[in-house]
């Protein structure tokens, strides 16, 4: 699973390329730390309302009652009722026949149970065709806009990539300034278009843009909603349409962005989505703000798309690859 930025994206560039931009590994370590930390930190509203819980059960004699009140405290966390019954099922008949009973142990083994339910095989993102382009779709407000802000940012600033971006949201006249206001931030370049104009045609001139001058990734913003839900989920089938006309293969990457806070609605949001809207990977935003956290592991599960980012804040560095090991410990563990 991918912690670095490096590790997120496949780049095709030989190992030896990549090694020479590395830092020392006991720079590396050092920066793991400060970025778990970090996470940890960001994530305390869910660590802490899942983790105490979770301290108490496990080291409380374990019984009938131990595994309820556990169940309890996934459910709260979002972690979703089929996942949860599996996790704590597995669980308890671990301790029951293998006798653990030590509550250090059981804790470490739930992190691994929970990281098994978030991880994928498919969460990086393919960064090889030039240009990649990259679809941002979700509900308004999910933090579609701020996401590409930071991504761009991190693809310059880690990987060295040239970006632009395409604001492909000419619905409200606030989004283009918004999305300009990112492009600044993150140094790359936009195209805009006047207020109600054609969303396929600004994901049209972005795309030969990008061509023209041997951009690496665009990143095509999107509106979040439209008169009716048909409209918009028309729309998007019409942006991408013309995406895949201008370039084949493209776009390489649907990203659907799910806020964290909404819990099962955002679920129910992402289905729909995911149905109709040809989504390849999920950012997870407003993790920060929630005590309901576990959704994470509920989308992975339920949804079977891939978890790729996590927004952690509104700060350019506030968002993360979304590592299934580093995230269940950061669920869980008190330390
Ligand atoms: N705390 C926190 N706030 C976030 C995060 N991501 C986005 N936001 C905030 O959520 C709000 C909405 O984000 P936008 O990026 O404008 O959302 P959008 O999907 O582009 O919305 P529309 O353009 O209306 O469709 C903003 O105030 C962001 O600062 C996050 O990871 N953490
Ligand atoms: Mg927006």
């Amino acid at each position: 699973m991918p912690r670095e930025w490096s590790e997120l994206f496949i780049t095709g560039a030989p190992a030896g390329e990549d090694a020479t931009s590395a830092p020392p590994e006991g720079e590396s370590k050092e920066r793991r730390r400060g970025l778990f930390r970090r996470l940890r930190e960001n994530m305390s509203k869910t660590r802490q309302a899942l983790g105490s819980e979770i301290q108490a059960t496990l080291f409380s004699t374990l019984d009938e009652h131990t595994w309820e009140r556990l169940e309890e405290a996934l459910i709260m966390a979002d972690v979703g009722a089929s996942t949860t019954a599996s996790v704590v099922e597995t669980l308890e008949s671990e301790a029951t026949d293998g006798g653990l009973t030590s509550g250090e142990y059981l804790s470490e083994r739930l992190i691994q149970l929970l990281a098994d339910t978030a991880r994928s095989e498919d969460g990086r993102i393919d960064i090889r065709a030039k240009p990649t382009v990259i679809l941002v779709v979700g509900v308004n407000g999910t933090g579609k806009t701020t996401t590409i802000g930071k991504l761009a940012w991190h693809l310059r600033k880690e990987l060295g990539m040239s970006v632009l971006l395409g604001a492909a949201d000419s619905f409200r006249a606030a989004a283009t300034e918004q999305l300009e206001e990112w492009a600044r931030r993150a140094e790359c370049e936009i195209v805009t278009g006047p207020e109600n104009s054609d969303p396929g045609s600004v994901a049209f001139e972005a795309v030969s843009r990008a061509r023209a001058q041997g951009i690496d990734v665009v990143i095509v913003d999107t509106a979040g909603r439209l008169h009716t839900q048909d409209d918009l989920m028309g729309e998007l089938a019409k942006v991408r349409r013309v995406i895949e006309r201008q370039l084949e293969g493209a776009p390489h990457e649907t990203l659907l962005t799910v806020d964290a806070t909404t819990g099962q609605n955002g679920l129910r949001q992402a289905q729909m989505f995911a149905a109709s809207a040809g989504v390849s990977g999920i950012v997870l935003t407003k993790l920060d703000g929630t005590a309901r956290g576990g959704i994470a592991l509920a989308i992975a599960r339920e949804l079977k798309l891939p978890v790729k980012l996590i927004g952690i804040g509104e700060q350019l560095e506030d968002l993360r690859p979304f590592d299934a090991d580093d995230f269940a410990r950061a669920l869980v563990a008190e330390e």
